[in-house]
């Protein structure tokens, strides 16, 4: 590293002093901590991203949001050149450059690092970070942050796009670096776009019932709220009411409303009531990367029907193979040119209702596992043609391969315009436009849902009755070492503290369904414990006798 890049680092790293005994981690879902102590921390990934955009010659993202956790936290990701999460092979650097206790090992872990990687500092290469952040107050200052960390390496740019949802962050850096626009505006279009042209694709006259446009969306006093008021100006067709939009007197950020809260809890956010009874109602997280949908059953309940990210995900694979099954039909086709074996992939992971995995098993999908956390369903379903993926808690989108979309350009010209064929490859080719390509995301996923009931004909009770949840709790414990827990098989067993994994095997053993993992959290100090049986009374029971071995196991 030659000294004038050292000198701008140590120059700009002494105004952002880390925080004394505080240890931070590149979670789940990158740095998360209460937003007075972040400071250092953004600023340090700025630096990373600007070290990761000369290493890749590409555009990167980073965006300052803690999602669905408490307003007065806050938290820092990066966005690779993908457009995905940034590579794993990074986080033991972030995590180092974040701890750096002074600004000489701070310099010192930047330099060894990029020797190692070959990253030219003050080459010919030139760099470009583009940063987005949610609504929170702090988002302001750890922004000035973290483009200070960004400039202080020579040559790489920082583009502050502003409050962003973290899905429009993801989506601009993955476009920018095919070369494309990635204006707020091309990403409503093109959302837009797409939902017009499968509106039209809608086969007439097939729906049992009147569909009902009405939709209540619940924002989550975040940005989600006020980005879908922009977008639903685009939709024509759909009725959408924008509640918890974060305005002045709607209430705080993520506090008893939001996907997370919707989830967990299982009641009603504020802001809805009692004239909402059977009306379909969404719910989005605080950065707008979260989508579940729930109906308010009757008016003395205080509970909710939620329908989860399983849920959705059973819809949209249900749409998805319809679709190919009308392409696959060789009889018509007459040739076998066209028998391209398109290999579509549902991604789950354990907290997936296991009354969902049975449903997608019967329908002949093939469904696989990953630990928790979007970085690793994303990168399973890549493997696929189609990988249609989502966490129980409404984290979740629809991957198509160039490959594959390649293949569906040219059947869409030489099918038969206007024959089924062809209609099912268009609306295929419009999901893929419509759905968010680079994360999961719940504006785009919300149209995509919508128009995808649209086209079933469905009511939001008729979604609903797709099949029927498996009782289930989750309870957390708080311990002293979460990393104590080590888990192996996507998280379903226990591999240390030994004897664990055999105490909770003997208690699912009593009931019948019985189901039950524990996992160490990425985002709190906590062990979380799952469980699943055949009766609301039995999982109760079995959550918590696990829970009691967690805490015996690691007290
Ligand atoms: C983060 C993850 C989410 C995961 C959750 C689990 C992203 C964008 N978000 O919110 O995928 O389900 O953490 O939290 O990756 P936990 O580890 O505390 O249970
Ligand atoms: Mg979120």
């Amino acid at each position: 590293m030659e000294d004038r890049q050292r000198a701008i680092l140590i120059k700009s790293a002494s105004l952002f002093p880390p925080p004394l005994g505080v240890k931070f981690s590149y979670g789940t879902a990158g740095f998360r901590a209460e937003s007075s102590i972040l400071s250092s921390t953004v600023f340090r990934s700025g630096i990373l991203a600007a070290m990761r955009s000369l290493k890749t010659g590409s555009l990167i993202g980073l965006m300052i949001t803690a999602s669905h956790n408490h307003v007065s936290d806050n938290g820092v990701k990066i966005a690779d050149f993908h457009g995905g999460m940034m590579t794993q092979d990074w986080e033991p650097f972030a995590n180092d450059l974040a701890n750096a206790s002074n600004s000489k090992d701070l310099i010192e872990l930047i330099a060894d690092f990029a020797k190692k990687e070959n990253i030219p500092f003050g080459g010919s290469q030139s760099g470009e970070v583009l940063l987005g952040r949610d609504t929170r107050p702090s988002g302001e200052a750890l922004m000035e942050a973290a483009k200070q960390g960004v400039r202080s390496v020579i040559d790489v740019v920082a583009t502050d796009m502003g409050i962003l949802t973290t899905p429009q962050l993801h989506w601009m850096v993955q476009n920018r670096n095919r070369g494309l626009r990635v204006t707020e505006f091309d990403y409503f279009s093109q959302i837009s776009n797409s939902f017009r042209n499968l509106m039209e694709l809608i086969p007439r006259g097939t729906s049992p019932e009147p569909f009902d446009a009405k939709l209540l969306v619940d924002g989550a006093n975040g940005v989600g709220g006020e980005k879908l008021e922009g977008l639903k100006k685009l939709l024509k067709d759909l009725d959408i009411h924008v509640r918890n939009t974060g305005k002045e007197g709607e209430g705080n950020l993520n506090e008893r409303v939001g996907a997370d809260y919707v989830q967990k809890e299982r009641v009603v956010p504020l802001g809805f009531g009692p004239n909402d009874v059977g009306l379909r109602c969404a719910s989005l997280d605080g950065d707008a990367d979260r989508l579940v949908y729930f109906l308010f059953p009757s008016e003395g309940s205080k509970s909710i029907d939620l329908i989860d990210g399983d849920k959705i995900l059973s819809l949209l694979a249900l749409f998805i193979n319809e679709q190919l099954r009308i392409l696959d039909n060789k009889e018509k086709m007459g040739t076998s040119e066209y028998d391209y074996p398109v290999k579509l992939g549902i991604v789950q992971t354990a907290y997936a209702n296991g009354a969902s995995t049975d449903y997608l098993k019967e329908l002949g999908m093939e469904v696989v596992f990953t630990p928790t956390g979007v970085k690793y369903l994303h990168e399973k379903a890549a493997e696929y043609d189609i990988g249609i993926y989502f966490e129980a808690n409404g984290h979740g989108t629809i991957l198509f391969s160039e490959k594959f979309l390649k293949w569906l350009e040219a059947k869409i010209q030489d099918l038969a315009a206007g024959s089924e064929m062809q209609k099912a490859a268009q609306r295929l080719l419009a999901a893929s436009n419509l759905i968010n390509q680079a994360t999961g995301d719940s504006l785009s996923g919300l149209i995509l849902v919508e128009v995808v009931l649209r086209y079933m004909g469905w009511s939001i009770q008729r979604w609903k009755s797709l099949y029927q949840d498996l009782p289930s709790r989750q309870v957390k414990v708080k311990v002293v070492d979460r990393t104590a827990v080590v888990t192996t098989n996507a998280e379903t067993s226990v591999l240390r503290p030994l004897g664990l994994q055999e105490a909770i095997n003997l208690e699912v053993a009593k009931y019948s369904r019985g189901r039950a993992f524990v996992r160490p959290s990425g985002t709190e100090d906590v062990v979380r414990v799952y469980a699943e049986a055949s009766t609301q009374q039995e999982v109760d029971a079995l959550a918590q006798t696990v829970a009691e071995h967690v805490g015996r196991f690691l007290g």
